[in-house]
């Protein structure tokens, strides 16, 4: 075994209760408390993604690196396999002492590219191979695997939406690799984020084409899902901008849209980010809600943004409300399937602390914990639903279901109209109600 990486932090992170002062202990998350018939980590299936905790540095676009991450710079130039090697024992170490269940990753999170496509994929095999064995040794699962289809030069114009085809076969073998590495792993997922698959400008950009291509590599994906007999979901990830300018699985509503005109609504589900919603311009309430009337809800990302900053920060989410009002969705949709929380808890530059990671992720779990707690009490005490029940009453009457049912047209209604039918009688949204309710349960939850 190697060194520990984190000696500052105990062999396993204790739930403390609510009122612990123990900065490295659990005030909310207990994973094994049941709430509403299933315990808090099969309701959250929390996931620890390797991309910002483990592959980032800490340089941003003003800056170098600021993190103390001794398999990245010198050590990766000099050694790669060496250093994946040493960042996926730190990793799993990570995941050990914090108790969550799941992992997720990027291909070039686990292993570095090599001098051409087939050495790319040797290496990634060989850290695969590695993943087993700290699976079979933790009992630790995969939430999903992913290719990173936007870092490498060849990816500037976009993966399947590239305007070289050439670009449009490579993406396409090495999500094959990817998702066949995802199934040995016993991924429960596959994600595909397009964060590049969009445009930088118009004027040089045939949308129509673009999203052909885009139709037809899903289409590809999927087919490949079937003839491997991968039994996870395949899931894209909305995001409206950044690094593109528009990107075309802009939010929930573009995803559904587009499944729909290329037959893979039965096939493909959502990963929802929180903040990829606030980038929408939506709440993350909305997306989910959303996700959940078209039916194509799969996972969370809970990374979360910063209020005034527009762009995607990728932080430990810190949002009771905002979570407990996406979740209540979620439970009472039936919870979560092959879906789970993942989050990156993207580090500030300044906190340079290896145990500042443990910090970001025993917050980040405790929100999700808490936030369950609030979404189950408010599910379970079913006012809410009932308050929304009440609000279409009216569609219970026998007149007004034949209309739904198409039993009545725009002329007959006309008619019904002039015939004296009755002036309809405004009622109060009660809004102000509802969102003292919500609050009600934030501050009870126990
Ligand atoms: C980028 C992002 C990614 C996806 C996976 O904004 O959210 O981490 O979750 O590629
Ligand atoms: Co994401």
């Amino acid at each position: 075994m190697p060194e520990p990486f984190f000696t500052e932090v105990p062999e396993h992170i204790p739930y403390g209760g609510p009122d612990a002062d123990d900065a490295l202990a659990f005030r909310w998350y207990d994973a094994d408390r049941v709430v509403s018939g299933r315990t808090m980590a099969e309701h959250l299936r929390p996931a620890v993604c390797l991309w910002h905790s483990f592959a980032w540095d800490g340089s941003d676009p003003f800056g170098q690196a600021t993190l103390d991450r001794p398999w990245l710079g010198q050590p990766a130039v000099a050694d790669p396999m060496g250093a994946a090697r040493g960042r996926l024992a730190a990793a799993f170490e990570f995941l050990e002492k914090l108790g969550t269940p799941f992992f997720c990753f990027h291909d070039r999170d686990l292993a570095p590219e090599g001098a051409d496509f087939a050495e790319s994929c040797a290496r990634l095999d060989a850290l695969v191979d590695e993943t087993a064995e700290h699976l079979t040794r933790t009992g630790i699962g995969l939430l999903w695997g992913t290719a990173n289809l936007f870092s490498h030069p060849r990816y500037a114009a976009g993966a399947a939406t590239n305007p070289d085809p050439e670009v449009f076969a490579y993406a396409a073998a090495q999500v094959c690799h990817c998702l066949e590495a995802t199934h040995r792993l016993g991924g429960a997922n596959y994600v595909l984020w397009g964060g590049r698959e969009g445009y930088e400008t118009l004027l040089n950009t045939d949308l129509r084409r673009e999203l052909d291509q885009l139709g037809r590599f899903l289409t590809l994906v999927v087919e490949h899902k079937h003839r491997i007999g991968f039994p996870g979901t395949i899931l894209v990830e909305p995001k409206p901008f950044e690094p593109t300018k528009h990107q075309y699985d802009f939010d929930v509503a573009a995803v559904y849209a587009f499944l729909q005109r290329f037959d893979l609504v039965d096939e493909v589900k959502v990963n929802i980010e929180v903040n990829h919603a606030t980038l929408a311009g939506h709440d993350f309430h909305h997306e989910i809600a959303y996700a959940m009337a078209a039916g194509i809800f799969g996972s969370v990302d809970a990374n979360a943004g910063d209020d005034r900053l527009g762009w995607d920060v990728d932080r430990f989410p810190g949002s009771v409300e905002q979570l407990s009002l996406g979740l209540y969705e979620i439970l009472r949709g039936g919870g979560l399937t092959t879906g789970g929380f993942n989050f990156d808890a993207k580090l500030r530059r300044q906190s340079i602390d290896r145990t500042d990671l443990f910090r970001a992720h025993i917050a980040g779990l405790d929100t999700l914990a808490r936030s369950l707690l609030v979404a189950a009490a408010m599910v379970e005490d079913g006012s809410l639903e009932r308050r929304r029940t009440e609000r279409y009453v009216g569609w219970d009457g026998e007149e007004a279901r034949s209309w739904f049912a198409g039993n009545a047209s725009l002329a007959e209604l006309h008619r019904r109209a002039l015939d004296g039918g009755p002036e309809p009688e405004p009622v109060s949204g009660r809004q102000e109600e509802l969102e003292h309710l919500v609050a009600r349960f934030v501050e009870r939850a126990r």
